[in-house]
């Protein structure tokens, strides 16, 4: 007998509705929900894949506990006593920043990864926080906290509606999107073309995305801030500057033109290898489109320039007047978001409040760079203590973190590890203990992060579509215990770290004369609460106090958990609107155009204008049925041309003696690697291009069929002394390489 079940799917930033096909507990069959409000039945192969992934028999399926320096299978009692036992005595002797946290891309895709992160990263006070975001968009945080006061707002572009689409180093037909959460993002680029709009693709590859383009810049890598800042003041320029509706909102107009005088398009175009005429008829098209988006990704902000480029991003977005207007870039509004406050001065954001022990990187968002931990746990400093434990939630630096080899050393080299990952990998081979959530679709979900940076406003929910199996422990309670082993609450109830945010926030809530509760009593706030666990609770009390929210029967047409279950394919919430000038939270209450650290690292772009590298360097690439380091254990989505090739141009393979298939040695500052070549004039020349995620040949992990195709890892080429210096971000496109064609025998 077999039903069916919806159940977003969690594998990328795209968040379609699936449909699944259940047998028993066993899911056999994924298609996409024709009835999701948002995804409208779109579903990429990797989607499609889904029963195949969850039901991956290397999946762990229970704890593993290091006894006699062997991994064995424990009882979670004894997994969680051995984490409390393992960490507690770091906190006592060394203080909390001798244990490291590292948080790794699936806490975005999570329910558990959305609610008790900040709960474990607080309540151990350690400031030896690492996460994928600083090799990944870190960048655009901090351009969007300077500009706006806000590392969290992000505007996306209006993809359904926008006259005009300049795609910065993003990939979205094989990616499907990120930063900007779009079901079927290739048919929204599709159906800009035919209702008449302009498709601009900058990147150094000829992708799939730059095909479908009405014009294709392949840009050298790493140039992107001088094209944009060239735009910048080709606008000024030539008095293209049209701030409309922005006007009021923004300061610092003056300064800005200033600061881009010197970016010349003829001072740029060697730089970029792109033509300055090219270049001003960038910057006028831009201009002259009734509506436009600019929008960054992985090749915007993985490269030395990463924030000065997320900053002109939005720059050129302000100038022409496309922030926040319909077509252009906005501010989505989730329902989870809190509840707005009235618009006025913020904070700001600050950046560098404090700054890593070994290489001095300033903070940001108050995390240090993914790139300093191998070097945060294996160097001894006069200033503090080196990280000697650490808790690991769903990453695997080992391969998506520059140079794996030292910090495979360095992990080794820890007093306790401790991972929350499905899978033994590269990364949690080396843990003391390992906590395996059960598969997605025993596990609830919800898209907290992506619904702030989608470009519809909508909201889903989907409950387990099978029941835990025996033995298993729920992600939301395994990270609620994880918090309580290593914050020195062991042993208490888990409900009670759901409790305590409840409590918290509804106690916060009450005292803000703009929430829809002030005034009230959070006890009889809580009790009006609905769920059947913890986190729902937690997620009815983030709907009702939201800006669609009830408001605990204020708004009685508002949105609770209740009316959500009632909508099982979501609820659509409606196009983006115009927010400003709420979301801003600068001391100036504006858009500060040219804020101090930006206008500090301008020097250095402009000194780049001179520097005219000679050698090739190196960018990476994605499949579409990758997932970055933990989906090659599936038969379905491995082999074609989802491959661990090193991509060159046949002019550069020609020169170097590089034959198509033949294996080259690749050199980097952190290492080489040897991969089988693939001639392609898909890359442009002097770039040569290797994925990431690969490198499975490392002994004592359990993915059998990865091990069987291992790849190589690209970021043993890298150091990690590569970083965007404001946002603490890796490079990881750009680096110089050299290559040797490795003779046949
Ligand atoms: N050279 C190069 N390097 C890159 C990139 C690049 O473009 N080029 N991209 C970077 C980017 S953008 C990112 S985001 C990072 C990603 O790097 P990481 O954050 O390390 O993420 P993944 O490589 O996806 O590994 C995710 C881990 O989570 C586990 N996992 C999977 N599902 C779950 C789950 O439901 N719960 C838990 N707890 N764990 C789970 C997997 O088994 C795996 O161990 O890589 C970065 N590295
Ligand atoms: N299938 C699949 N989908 C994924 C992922 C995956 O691994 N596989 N990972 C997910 C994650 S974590 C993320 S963050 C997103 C990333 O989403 P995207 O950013 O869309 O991903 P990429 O495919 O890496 O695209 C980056 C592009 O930048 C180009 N590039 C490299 N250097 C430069 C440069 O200096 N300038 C310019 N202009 N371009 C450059 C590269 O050639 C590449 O085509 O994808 C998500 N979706
Ligand atoms: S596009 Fe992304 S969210 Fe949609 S089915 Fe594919 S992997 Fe899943
Ligand atoms: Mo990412």
């Amino acid at each position: 007998m077999s039903r069916t079940a919806l159940r977003i799917c969690p594998l990328c930033e795209a968040t379609c509705g699936l449909t699944l096909t259940i047998e028993g507990t066993r899911v056999t069959g994924a298609r996409g929900d024709r009835d999701d409000v948002f995804s409208q039945g779109f579903i990429c192969p990797k989607g499609a894949a889904f029963p195949a992934v969850d039901g991956d028999p290397d999946r762990l399926r229970s704890p593993l506990v290091r006894r006699d320096g062997e991994l064995r299978e424990a009882t979670w009692e004894e997994a969680f006593d051995a984490v409390a036992a393992g960490i507690r005595p770091v906190v006592e002797r060394h203080g909390p920043n001798a244990v490291g946290v590292v948080l790794g891309n699936p806490n975005v895709h999570t329910m558990a990864g959305g609610l008790y992160p900040p709960l474990l990263v607080g309540g151990l006070g350690t400031r030896s926080l690492f996460t994928a975001s600083t090799v990944d968009q870190m960048p655009k945080h901090v351009s969007s906290g300077l500009l706006f006061g806000d590392a969290g707002a992000i505007p996306v572009p209006d993809l359904d509606r926008t006259d005009h689409l300049l795609l910065i180093g993003a990939n979205p037909l094989e990616s499907n999107g990120s930063l900007c959460t779009a079901p079927d993002f290739p048919g929204k680029l599709k159906a800009l073309k035919a209702r008449g709009g302009t498709l601009t693709v900058i990147d150094p590859r000829r992708t799939r995305t730059a095909k479908l383009a009405d014009r294709h810049i392949a840009i050298r890598p790493g140039a992107d801030a001088l094209l944009l800042a060239a735009m910048t003041h080709v606008l000024f320029e030539e008095d293209l500057v049209q701030l409309g509706a922005l006007t009021p909102h923004v300061e610092g107009l003056a300064e800005l033109r200033d600061a881009v005088r010197d970016f010349t398009p003829e001072a740029v175009a060697p730089a970029c290898d792109v033509d300055a005429g090219v270049v001003r008829a960038l910057a006028r098209e831009l201009a002259a489109a009734p509506t436009a988006a600019v929008y960054g990704r992985i090749g915007s902000c993985t490269v030395p320039f990463g924030t000065l480029g997320s900053w002109l991003v939005d720059v050129l977005n302000v100038l022409t007047g496309n922030l926040d207007r319909p077509g252009g870039a906005l501010f989505p509004q989730a329902a989870t978001d809190r509840t707005p406050r009235p618009a006025g001065p913020g904070r700001g954001f600050r950046l560098g409040r404090w700054h890593s022990r070994v290489g001095g990187h300033p903070e940001a968002k108050g995390e240090l760079p993914l790139s300093a931990l191998a070097e945060e746990i294996d160097t001894a400093t006069e200033e503090g203590e080196p990280i000697r434990a650490l808790v690991v939630v769903a990453a695997n630096p080992v391969l998506s973190a520059p140079d794996g080899n030292r910090l495979d050393k360095a992990l080794e080299s820890l007093d306790f590890m401790v991972s929350v990952d499905p899978y033994l990998n590269e990364t949690s081979r080396h843990a003391d203990v390992v906590l395996p959530p059960p598969p997605p679709s025993q596990s609830p979900h919800h898209d907290f992060a992506f619904n702030t940076l989608a470009v519809r406003n909508q909201v889903r929910y989907s409950r387990p579509a099978v029941p835990l199996e025996p033995g298993r422990m729920a992600e939301t309670e395994i990270l609620a215990r994880l918090t309580l082993a290593v914050t020195g609450m062991h042993g208490a109830d888990p409900s009670a770290v759901d409790e305590l945010v409840v409590g918290q926030t509804l106690g916060k809530a009450v005292k803000e004369p703009h929430s829809p509760v002030h005034g009230r009593e959070p006890k009889e706030l809580a009790a009006q609460l609905t769920g059947e666990s913890g986190p729902e609770r937690r997620l009815d009390m983030m709907l009702r106090l939201g800006p669609y929210g009830d408001g605990f029967g204020t708004r009685p047409d508002g949105l609770n958990l209740a009316r959500l279950l009632e909508s099982p394919h979501g609820i659509d919430l409606g196009p983006l609107g115009p927010r400003l000038p709420q979301p801003l939270k600068t001391a100036s209450g504006r858009i500060e155009l040219l804020p101090q650290p930006i206008a500090g690292d301008l020097p250095r772009l402009r000194a780049s204008l001179e520097r005219r590298p000679d050698g090739l360097v190196l960018v990476g690439r994605r499949h579409l049925r990758s997932n970055n380091s933990w989906m090659h254990n599936v038969p379905a989505l491995t082999g074609g041309t989802n491959r661990c090739t090193l991509q060159i141009h046949p002019e550069d393979a020609e020169r170097l003696g590089v034959r198509d298939g033949a294996p080259v040695r690749v050199t980097g500052a952190g290492g080489e690697v040897t991969a089988p070549a693939e001639v392609t004039d898909g890359v442009r020349r002097g770039v040569v291009s290797l994925p990431h995620g690969w490198g499975h040949d490392r002994p004592g992990t359990r993915l059998s069929h990865a091990a069987a195709d291992p790849g190589v890892n690209v970021n043993q080429l890298l150091d990690g002394s590569l970083l965007d210096p404001l946002s603490g971000n890796a490079v990881l496109n750009g680096v110089p390489v050299r290559l040797a064609a490795i003779p046949a025998l």
